[in-house]
């Protein structure tokens, strides 16, 4: 039959925001984000339902499907947790062999990649950078800005999240913030 359809999800270009069928919602508050940041003292002391950053994905199949696609948009709030600034937990994938994309839609960020040799390194992100995230490099990313950190983000349906080893082990380095400039810190230089 010939057909012509109105699309069953739409992204606003300028904005990220997505809306229309499968598409999930997930917000991330400072209570949620035990052991992320440097200084869990603080952490803790700050207003627990503070929101760090929300995601929503369009999912349009199962997770862990084979040769599907899923794409999303993430916020990131500005922010800090004492020096360091508001980001996301970041993970590895679960399938060690699936890469990733992301771009830059709003405000100003860095994206820190972790090699399986913990080397690690940031690449700034802005409207319009477009960052390659090679399969088996943990990834996070960070609001380094005074307002929200948008980007945007497609990888493949059968990646899936693998969280632990970031909770247990962490990247080797973190972006704090000194005489208002943000730094990449190796963890053994940080005072606790
Ligand atoms: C998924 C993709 C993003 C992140 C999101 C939140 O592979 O990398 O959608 O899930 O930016 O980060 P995290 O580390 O909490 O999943
Ligand atoms: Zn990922």
């Amino acid at each position: 039959m010939n057909e012509i359809i109105e699309p069953k999800v739409n992204v606003e270009i300028e904005s990220g925001n997505l809306k229309g069928e499968k598409v999930i919602e997930i917000t991330k508050r400072l209570r949620d984000l035990e052991n992320i940041f440097s200084d869990e003292h603080i952490r803790k002391i700050m207003e627990p339902n503070t929101i760090v950053y929300e995601v929503q994905a369009h999912m349009p199949v199962e997770e862990g499907t084979t040769a599907g696609l899923f794409f999303g948009t993430t916020i990131i709030h500005p922010g800090k947790v004492g020096d360091e600034y508001f980001m996301t937990k970041g993970h590895l994938h679960k399938k060690s062999d699936r890469a990733e994309y992301y771009w830059g839609i709003e405000g100003e960020g860095m994206l820190l990649l972790m090699d399986k040799d913990r080397n690690t390194w940031a690449e700034k992100m802005h409207k319009g950078s477009l960052h390659y995230i090679d399969a088996d490099v943990a990834h996070r990313t960070v609001n380094i800005g005074d307002g929200k950190l948008i980007f945007g983000a497609c990888w493949p349906s059968d990646a899936g999240h693998n969280y632990d080893e970031i909770l247990m082990n962490g990247f080797s380095a973190r972006l704090i913030e000194k005489d208002g400039k943000p730094i990449l810190v190796s963890e053994w230089e940080i005072d606790k």
